[in-house]
């Protein structure tokens, strides 16, 4: 994901703060061991997340919390037209064996 240039502190502040319905939502979603990250540099967001087997992640953009949180964050991250955060997928390049 892409934060806007001078929102960290205002990311973090939102997400100290962030609605107990969400992270209810997330956990019946399959969600755990939920980490985001930021570089400062260029103000690329990285998260990392596991997913429960029986997760049913695909289904949040559907559920009106989510739709509400990301209406919550848009002014200061980069999203799409309906306001779902940009996000691209980054290329895995080494397991320790
Ligand atoms: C992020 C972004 C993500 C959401 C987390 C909780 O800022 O909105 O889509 O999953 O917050």
């Amino acid at each position: 994901m892409q934060l806007k240039q001078g929102m960290t502190e205002e990311y973090r502040r939102r997400h100290d703060e962030i609605w107990p319905e969400l992270v209810t939502l997330l956990h019946e979603a399959g969600i755990r061991d939920y980490h985001i990250f930021l570089d400062a540099e260029t103000n690329a967001l990285f998260a990392t997340l596991k997913l429960t087997p029986d997760n049913n992640r695909d289904s949040l953009p559907d559920h009106p919390v989510m739709r509400r949180w990301w209406d919550h964050m848009a002014d200061i991250m980069e999203v799409e037209p309906d306001n779902k955060p940009c996000e691209w997928p980054l290329a895995h390049m080494f397991t320790l064996p």
